[in-house]
């Protein structure tokens, strides 16, 4: 990489290097771990950027999320949301603040600033482009972030952890977008 960050997890060569900027995390240090989910989404790209960019609409395919408020902001950079998530895992709401969301790159970036869960400081990256394979018709997304380990825990466990919720949310938002596409 010539950039300073630290590309967390292994997407070189599955994502073109102008997308795998936007996932150059500052190395996260003691305390701090981070990784990267790529998930494959046979829908052109400008129907699953219309799913990512609803800041105000997380549940339209996470399906942890029971609900969602907006506090502040309309859905543009700074918007506040407070999720409530569903029963069975170890949260109840997380306070989220939208940080980039740039329709012409395809890149929405947020982060936890609240909330009633162990995922201190979680900032995550998405990002959305044509697969060079089949430009038109399928598209690649990267989502990376960036998340204290919570204490008595390891850097190990926290990434299985999170990677489980993101690959599933992943894995939804391609079914999502593939019905839009019909
Ligand atoms: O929502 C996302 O994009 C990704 C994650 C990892 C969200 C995690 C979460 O919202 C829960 C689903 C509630 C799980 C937070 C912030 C903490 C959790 O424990």
């Amino acid at each position: 990489s010539a950039g300073t960050g630290t590309r967390c997890g292994a997407h070189d060569g599955e994502v073109p290097a102008e997308a795998a900027r936007h996932h150059e995390h500052a190395a996260p240090g003691p305390g701090r771990c981070c990784s990267a989910v790529v998930q494959r989404v046979a829908a052109p790209a400008e129907a699953v950027w219309s799913v990512v960019r609803r800041f105000d609409q997380p549940q339209a395919y996470k399906r942890f999320v029971r609900s969602c408020a907006l506090l502040a902001g309309d859905g543009g950079v700074g918007t506040l949301r407070e999720v409530r998530v569903v029963s069975g895992l170890p949260a109840a709401s997380s306070r989220e603040r939208l940080e980039v969301l740039d329709d012409e790159s395809h890149v929405l970036s947020f982060r936890v600033v609240g909330g009633e869960h162990r995922l201190q400081n979680y900032l995550s990256v998405t990002t959305v482009h044509p697969s060079p394979a089949a430009p038109d018709a399928a598209t690649v997304v990267v989502e990376s972030y960036v998340v204290d380990v919570p204490p008595g825990n390891t850097p190990e466990d926290t990434r299985v952890f999170v990677d489980t919720i993101v690959k599933c949310n992943l894995q939804s938002l391609a079914t999502t977008a593939e019905k839009l596409a019909l």
